[in-house]
C-alpha cells in the first residue's frame, strides 16, 4: 500500500503539503509531520490551507509550524503535491488549483467520501485519523519517529478518536509507540481539547438553551440540533464552535445530532455525527459535503429553517 507513496515522496526534490480548509489538528499534524519529514530530507517544502489566514490557536504549539506558508505565498510548481486529510479537491478551497500545476500528487486520507483525487491515493478509511497513516507510512518507510514528529501525529490521533473513545485494536498500540519518544499527551490533549475562554460558557448557554430534538426525523431514530447564529460565534474561535457538536451529540434520545453554523446571512456549514444505525457521509455527501460513517459535514444556503428541512428531509 505505501510503497508507490513512498517512492514519488524520495523522488520529489519540491513539494507542497497542503491541509484541508477550516483546519483541524489532524490535517495539521499530518501536514506538518510529513513536511518535517521532507524537510529533513532536503526537499524544499510548503505547508499551508486556503482558509482561515491564521492557525487555530489550539494549535500554535505544534512543532514545524513555522514551514507554514501564507496561500498567495505558496509555489505554483513543484514536484509533488501531498494532501493530508481531506476528502476532496473542494476541502483544499483556493490552493485546489496546485495539484493541476504539480508533476504529481499525493493524496493521503482516511475519510469514507475520499473521490480518490490524487494520482496516488492512500486511503485508509478504516483509521483512526490522517495522521495514524502517516505513522504507518514512516514506519514502512524506516523513518524513525522522534518527539517532533510524535508530537504533530498525537495530535491528529487523540483529536480524531475523541480523546480515544473511538477506537480499534492496534490504537493504543499506535498511541503508546508516540508517548514512548517522551511527548508529554496530557499537555497535548490539554491545549488542543480543554481550554476555551470563559466566554464560552454563556455561549454554550444560549446554543444549547435553543436546541431542538426531532423524535420521529431518521425514521424515528432521532434527531437533535443546535444553531449557532453569528450572533452567538462574535468573537469566538473556531475552537469554541466546533466544540458544541460534541455536547449535543451526546443525546441519549437522538441517532443523529446537527449543528448548524451561520457563517454569514444565508450560509450554514452543518455539523453531523450518528451513533450507529445511520451513515452521515452518504447524508452529507447527497448534500453536497462529506466526511465519515459518524462524523460528517455540508454547506448549505438557506434561511434557517428551510436549511434544518433539507437536513430532515435528507436523513428521511
Ligand atoms: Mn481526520
Amino acid at each position: 500500500m505505501f510503497a508507490s507513496a513512498i517512492s514519488l515522496l524520495e523522488t520529489a526534490r519540491s513539494a507542497t503539503v497542503l491541509c484541508h480548509v477550516q483546519p483541524d489538528a489532524d490535517t495539521i499534524g499530518s501536514g506538518l509531520a510529513i513536511g518535517t519529514v521532507l524537510a529533513r530530507r532536503g526537499v524544499e517544502v510548503q505547508v499551508a490551507f486556503a482558509s482561515p489566514s491564521e492557525l487555530p490557536e489550539s494549535m500554535n504549539e505544534l512543532p514545524g509550524r513555522d514551514m507554514l506558508t501564507a496561500p498567495e505565498d505558496v509555489r505554483s510548481r513543484v514536484d509533488l503535491v501531498v494532501t493530508v486529510d481531506a476528502g476532496s479537491r473542494g476541502r483544499l478551497g483556493a490552493l485546489a488549483d496546485r495539484i493541476d500545476m504539480a508533476d504529481a500528487c499525493l493524496v493521503i486520507d482516511h475519510h469514507r467520501s475520499n473521490t480518490r483525487f490524487g494520482t496516488l491515493n492512500v486511503v485508509d478509511d478504516g483509521a483512526e485519523s490522517t495522521t495514524a497513516v502517516i505513522t504507518r507510512l514512516l514506519d514502512a518507510w524506516n523513518v524513525a519517529v522522534d518527539t517532533d514528529l510524535a508530537h504533530c501525529l498525537f495530535a491528529g490521533l487523540v483529536t480524531d478518536t475523541g480523546s480515544f473513545r473511538w477506537v480499534r485494536p492496534g490504537s493504543h498500540l499506535l498511541a503508546e509507540r508516540l508517548l514512548a519518544t517522551g511527548i508529554d499527551g496530557a499537555a497535548i490533549a490539554r491545549k488542543l481539547l480543554d481550554n476555551h475562554p470563559f466566554g464560552w460558557l454563556p455561549m454554550l448557554g444560549s446554543v444549547l438553551g435553543s436546541a431542538a430534538l426531532v423524535q420521529d426525523a431518521v425514521g424515528g431514530l432521532g434527531l437533535v440540533y443546535a444553531v449557532i447564529l453569528r450572533e452567538n460565534s462574535e468573537g469566538m474561535r473556531s475552537e469554541e464552535i466546533e466544540s458544541v457538536i460534541d455536547i449535543v451529540r451526546t443525546t441519549s434520545e437522538a441517532e443523529v445530532a446537527a449543528v448548524f453554523k451561520q457563517q454569514s446571512g444565508d450560509e450554514w456549514t452543518v455539523s453531523l455525527r450518528s451513533k450507529t444505525a445511520v451513515d452521515v457521509s452518504t447524508v452529507a455527501a447527497t448534500l453536497g459535503g462529506g466526511g465519515h460513517r459518524n462524523a460528517a459535514g455540508f454547506t448549505a444556503h438557506g434561511a434557517k429553517t428551510d436549511v434544518i428541512d433539507l437536513l430532515v428531509d435528507a436523513l428521511g
